[in-house]
């Protein structure tokens, strides 16, 4: 790896473990909402992210910040694809759960440069987990190896949500996952699609689409994903790192695959049914 980008990994992990100390330790945080009822922000989330943000900067001078409680490029910024260094950043992934105090949401830390995600660090401060992964060093937990599980669509367990913060696009979702739980074992919901995805890579479950996230829901764990040996995209390939929109993934190309077909003939494909 070098060790230039070992000292950065171990650094960024440093602070995810730090922020997480933040998270657990902020007990009399500020409750508000963004645009819908649903859609919670805390005043700890705004901590979180001032700290990554004066910290993480830190470590790559000139680097940009992209968190989820503001400091968004513009679309036409030419950010996305330019060979500056860009954190993305979620400071409370899970932040409805955070609100409601139901000790499970991570602090999710990409690192892109050129349109790529290279490095991505989901931390889980409730259960003392840290997944990480680097671009082509495989994908860890705490410092143990992860890799995604080889199961078929049949015994395929499905995580998924129903695009809570625009409920318009809910009914296509249901649908969605009603055709996939038909054929899989069983459905997951955990209320964080960060962590979602990492159980995806560490083979607890196989199978996982969501109609409208956002980059710094899924910038990190994008990465630990692929790194893992799964497959992570959006309705046409790559990851799009601009705005909110469909995120499928799978343990195999053949399930991923499969989930697409299905989104796809919900949303996709001219004629669909669309929203
Ligand atoms: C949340 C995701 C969740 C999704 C929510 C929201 P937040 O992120 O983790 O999977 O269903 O709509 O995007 O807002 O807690 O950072």
């Amino acid at each position: 790896m070098g060790n230039p980008m070992e000292k950065m990994l171990l650094d960024t992990i440093d602070l995810a473990v730090k922020a997480g100390e933040i998270v657990l330790c902020d007990e009399d945080f500020k409750v508000g909402n963004k645009g819908t009822k649903e859609n919670y922000v805390t005043s700890t989330d705004i901590k979180v992210q001032d700290y990554l943000k004066r910290e993480l900067t830190a470590l790559i001078p000139g680097s940009y910040f992209m968190g989820e409680e503001g400091d968004l490029p513009e679309k036409d910024s030419g950010l996305i694809g330019s060979d500056r260094w860009v954190w993305i950043v979620d400071p409370i992934d899970g932040t409805a759960n955070y609100a409601r105090g139901m000790d499970n949401s991570v602090v999710s830390i990409a690192l892109m440069r050129r349109g790529e995600v290279v490095l991505g660090v989901v931390r889980h401060p409730y259960l003392d987990l840290t997944f990480w992964a680097y671009k082509g060093q495989g994908a860890f937990l705490n410092g143990k190896p992860i890799h995604v599980s080889d199961r078929n669509i049949e015994h395929a367990m499905l995580a998924t949500a129903w695009s809570a913060y625009d409920k318009s696009k809910a009914p296509a979702c249901f649908r969605i996952a009603e055709k996939l739980y038909s054929v899989c074992e069983d459905i997951r919901r955990t209320g964080t699609a960060a962590y979602e995805l990492c159980l995806l890579a560490k083979g607890a479950v196989d199978i996982y689409f969501e109609i409208n996230l956002s980059p710094w829901d899924y910038a990190a764990a994008s990465r630990i994903v692929e790194e893992a040996g799964g497959h992570i995209r959006s309705l046409d390939g790559g990851v799009h790192l601009y705005g909110p929109g469909p995120v499928i993934a799978g343990n195999t190309a053949e399930n991923t695959d499969y989930v697409l077909k299905a989104v796809e003939q919900e949303i996709g494909a001219p004629g669909g049914r669309g929203f």
